[in-house]
C-alpha cells in the first residue's frame, strides 16, 4: 500500500512512522486512521522491528485530534464506525508485541491524546500542549479517552480534562502522570531514539512478556494478575535470552539477546 498521509521508515529495529498532514496539524482523518492501521500491521509483521515510534510532521502538532471537517456532517452511524475503527487501530497497537512509543512534538489533542495513550511510552516535548477538548465541540472522547485516561491519571484528572476541555502543558501532564518524560523540542528525537535502543537492545520475548503482564493483569483481578505474571515469568525460561542473560551477568559481558 502506497501510503498518501503518514511516512515510513525502518532504522534498524525501530520503525518510525509520521502522520505527516502539518497543514492540518496532523488531524486523523478515515485515510489517515486506515493508513496508520495498514503500516502498523507491516510493522507487526515484521521479525526485525522491536520498537515502533509514532509521532507528527513538523514542530506545531503531534496530532491535533480527528479531523473536524470530516466529522461535521457524520450521521450517528457513521460516527458509530468511525469511532470503532479508531478504537480497534488503538487497540491494535496496545495490544501490539512490539513496543509502542509516542513522540509528543506538539499538540496532542483528542484522539491525538487518545492514540498516544494507547502507547507504551509517551515522551513530550516542552512545547507540548495536551488535551481532551470534545467538549467544546458538542462531543466526548471517542477512541477509548473516557477510559485509558481514567486507568493513567484516575478519575479525578480525567473527570477535570474531559468536563474542562482545557489543555495542559507538557510538565503538567509529567506531574500527573501522563507522560513519562519532558524534553527540550530540539532534543526530542534525540531522546526518543536513545529510549527506543535501549528497548530494542532487550530480548524480544521478555519485553513482550513485561508488556502483556502490565496491560493484561491490570484488567484483571490481583490473584488472577500475579498467576499471569507468574505464567509470563516462567515461560521466560523456555527461551534461549534468559539462559544467555543470566550466563552473560556471571561472565561479566554484555548478553547479546536474540
Ligand atoms: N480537525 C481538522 N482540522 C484541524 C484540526 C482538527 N482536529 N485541528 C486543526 N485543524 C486545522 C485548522 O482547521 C486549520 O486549517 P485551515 O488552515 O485550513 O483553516 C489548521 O489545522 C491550523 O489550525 P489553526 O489555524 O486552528 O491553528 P491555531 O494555532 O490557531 O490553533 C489548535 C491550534 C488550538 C490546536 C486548534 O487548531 C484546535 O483547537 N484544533 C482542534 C482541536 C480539537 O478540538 N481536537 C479534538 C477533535 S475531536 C476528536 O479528536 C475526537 C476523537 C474521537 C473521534 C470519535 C469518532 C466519532
Amino acid at each position: 500500500m502506497d501510503f498518501q498521509t503518514i511516512l515510513v521508515e525502518k532504522k534498524g529495529r525501530i520503525g518510525v512512522l509520521t502522520v505527516n498532514r502539518p497543514k492540518k496539524l496532523n488531524a486523523l482523518n478515515t485515510q489517515v486512521v486506515e493508513e496508520i492501521a495498514s503500516a502498523f500491521e507491516n510493522f507487526e509483521r515484521d521479525p526485525d522491528i522491536k520498537v515502533i515510534i509514532i509521532t507528527g510532521a513538523e514542530d506545531k502538532a503531534f496530532i491535533a485530534g480527528a479531523d473536524i471537517s470530516e466529522m461535521q456532517d457524520m450521521t450517528p452511524l457513521q460516527a458509530l464506525e468511525f469511532a470503532s475503527k479508531g478504537q480497534k487501530t488503538l487497540e491494535a497497537m496496545e495490544k501490539s508485541d512490539k513496543i509502542v512509543i509516542a513522540a509528543i512534538n506538539g499538540y496532542a489533542l483528542g484522539g491525538g491524546l487518545e492514540l498516544s495513550m494507547a502507547c507504551d511510552v509517551r515522551i513530550a516535548s516542552a512545547t507540548a500542549k495536551m488535551g481532551q477538548p470534545e467538549i467544546t465541540i458538542g462531543v466526548i472522547p471517542g477512541w477509548a479517552g473516557t477510559q485509558r485516561l481514567t486507568r493513567l491519571v484516575g478519575k479525578t484528572k480525567a473527570k477535570e480534562l474531559i468536563l474542562t476541555g482545557q489543555m495542559i502543558t507538557a510538565e503538567e501532564a509529567y506531574r500527573i502522570g501522563l507522560i513519562n518524560k519532558v524534553v527540550p523540542l530540539e532534543k526530542l528525537s534525540e531522546e526518543v531514539m536513545k529510549t527506543a535502543e535501549t528497548i530494542a537492545s532487550f530480548g524480544t520475548f521478555a519485553l513482550r512478556a513485561a508488556k502483556h503482564a502490565i496491560d493484561d493483569g491490570s484488567e484483571v483481578d490481583f490473584d488472577k494478575a500475579q498467576e499471569m505474571e507468574r505464567q509470563f515469568f516462567a515461560l521466560c525460561f523456555a527461551h534461549p535470552d534468559q539462559k544467555e542473560g543470566m550466563i552473560a551477568f556471571l561472565e561479566k559481558r554484555k548478553p547479546t539477546f536474540s
